[in-house]
């Protein structure tokens, strides 16, 4: 029993990624009883599912990790500039294992409706078993790119071939050695599997619908040199990461406009940051580049130069170039010999842009002009319902009619991407309309957990029971923030930030894009004021 005596829990947590189990860790030390409960029958959310060939994180290793212990940071041990899943997979469960989190972990249970009673002031969650939990608060540490989608396409369940998804694969792997492979998408998951598929298939074809920019990643062992000096660094660098647009500190922001600088100094500049890798730096290039059209221009113009020079095939090489959508306005993509791998023999990109795939057969697939292509596997890289498909996937609702599902019929309304109005004692972990997706993920799931356990003790410590978002406070939240994003490049893109693959789906610039900096000053500001903006009772 909790120590309200009502009911089951403290606090209820769904999902047991990396910010579940930090919330697990931070919660406890309050002396609170919590549970957390994921669908997978292991941890690691994103990482536990994403276990697609050449998956990998596009954020370095020595950053990519939790600063909440310094003993922890300090022995871990990457070993190259960018962690692969099973690499990250496995510091999760040494994480919860050094901190004895499963004790408190629930695995193989989803959560399908969470009722918040406002008389008992209690959270009941339902989970797919049919089981019942209860507590006063609940947080959903439900992931931003979680809820997996295959296209809507007629003859899909037709395929008899094998049929995979990047953000659902097997965990025993997929040999796919002597076997004509499709893959159906470009974006990260495609563009870091295509290398490896093509290495093993007998004949690999790409269904491309939209080209991505992409930048090599230079990928390499970590220098001992470099991880030494950078554990020495940890807790300053750690702290200074806040302020800093993405939190990731020692890139040094820009000062001078694309303009500003000669042609032959630009095509430098871009050069030098081409062959350094990365994307934090390259976008660094110039203050304006998300911002100004034709500051934008000289880099994509620089990228898709680098395309062309790469592959062979002209008439391939124009296809993969991006023309719809200004760099860096997508998701940018790190790559290990993306563009190179349409060099090889066995590789043909097909276009379907403009000639979409009408049908799945039984033996492959049917484009719009009648040409057919047969199939052993396909492999869906057709992305994720992002940012509210996770939510939207669980039945959350008040008693005084609230209903989650209705409230973001026309786009995902929050304050601070915590909490929303209407809902009171449920928090998100780098929710909608917070800079989450664009930033260091475990940075600013840290941050989100820590202002959630503050806010609780807060209530605690002051006799409350009820916290709200202020409808007034949530509207100016989404109000600023898409005048933040109007101010930029980013909603000129078809993105997942937009909505935009998803048919039907409200399109809205959902996260926050003012920067990590901009965004932890008022989450501050918001405490310092007695937590404005929220309704404590
Ligand atoms: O998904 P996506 P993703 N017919 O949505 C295509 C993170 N991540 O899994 O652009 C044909 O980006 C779709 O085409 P289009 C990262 O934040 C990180 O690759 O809509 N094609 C697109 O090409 C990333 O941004 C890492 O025209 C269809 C692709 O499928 C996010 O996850 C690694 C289609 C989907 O691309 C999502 O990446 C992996 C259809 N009906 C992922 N529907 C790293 O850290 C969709 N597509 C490196």
């Amino acid at each position: 029993m909790a120590s309200n005596g009502k009911a089951d829990l403290d606090v209820i947590i769904i999902g047991a990624g990396v910010a579940g189990l930090y919330a697990i860790y931070r919660l406890r030390k309050q002396g609170l009883k919590v549970r957390a409960y994921e669908a997978g029958d292991g941890i690691g959310g994103t990482w536990f599912w994403n276990r697609y060939p050449g998956c990998r994180c596009d954020v370095e290793s020595m950053e990519y990790s939790y600063s909440f212990d310094d003993d922890l940071q300090q022995e871990w041990q990457w070993p190259e500039r960018y962690g692969t899943q099973p690499e990250i997979l496995r510091y999760l469960n040494h994480v919860a294992e050094r901190f004895d989190l499963m004790r408190d972990v629930q695995l193989e249970t989803r959560i399908k409706t969470a009722t918040f009673d406002c008389d008992s002031n209690l959270w009941t969650v339902s989970t797919e078993q049919g089981a019942t939990i209860s507590a006063p608060f609940c947080i959903m540490a439900t992931g931003n790119l979680s809820t997996p989608r295959f296209p809507r396409i007629t003859g899909i369940d037709d395929f008899a071939g094998e049929k995979y998804h990047t953000g659902l694969w097997p965990k025993e792997g997929v040999d796919f050695t002597g076997k004509v492979v499709g893959v159906i998408g470009t974006g990260s998951s495609g563009v870091q599997s295509i290398p490896i598929i093509a290495k093993q298939a007998k004949h690999l074809y790409v269904f491309q619908r939209t080209a991505n920019f992409s930048l090599p990643a230079r990928n390499a062992p970590l220098d001992p040199e470099k991880e030494r000096k950078h554990k020495e660094e940890y807790v300053e660098r750690r702290k200074a990461a806040y302020s800093t647009p993405f939190g990731i500190a020692g890139y040094p922001p820009p000062d001078k406009c694309a303009a500003e600088a000669t042609p032959s100094e630009r095509e430098e500049s871009y050069k030098a940051k081409w062959a350094e890798g990365g994307s934090i730096s390259f976008l660094f290039a110039y203050k304006d580049l998300l911002l100004d059209k034709e500051a934008n221009d000289t880099a994509s113009d620089f990228v898709r130069d680098r395309i062309r020079e790469t592959v062979k095939d002209p008439a391939t090489a124009e296809l993969l170039c991006p023309n719809d959508h200004p760099i860096g306005t997508k998701r940018l993509i790190l790559d290990t010999d993306y563009f190179e791998t349409y060099n090889r023999d066995n590789v043909t990109l097909v276009g379907i842009r403009s000639n979409p795939i009408e049908t799945f057969t039984a033996d492959g697939l049917q484009l719009t002009d009648g040409s057919r292509y047969d199939l052993d596997a396909i492999s869906f890289a057709t992305g994720f319902d992002a940012m509210t498909g996770a939510m939207r996937e669980i039945d959350i609702r008040t008693d005084k009619g609230a209903d989650i599902r209705a409230k973001w019929e026309d786009g995902p309304r929050t304050y601070l991407g915590i909490m929303v109005a209407g809902f009171p004692n449920m928090f998100m972990v780098t929710g909608p309309q917070s800079p989450g997706v664009k930033s260091q993920m475990i940075l600013s799931c840290e941050w989100h957990v820590d202002f959630i356990a503050d806010a609780i003790a807060h209530m605690r410590d002051n006799g409350l029971s009820h916290i709200d978002a202020n409808e007034d406070a949530e509207s100016s939240w989404v109000e600023h923030n898409n005048q933040v994003a109007d101010s930029t490049l980013y909603p000129l893109a078809n993105s997942w930030y937009m909505g935009a693959n998803i048919p039907g789906k409200p399109r809205i610039f959902m996260p926050y894009v003012g920067g990590v900096e901009a965004y932890t000053n008022k989450c501050k500001d918001v405490v310092t004021k007695g937590y404005e903006g929220f309704r404590l009772a």
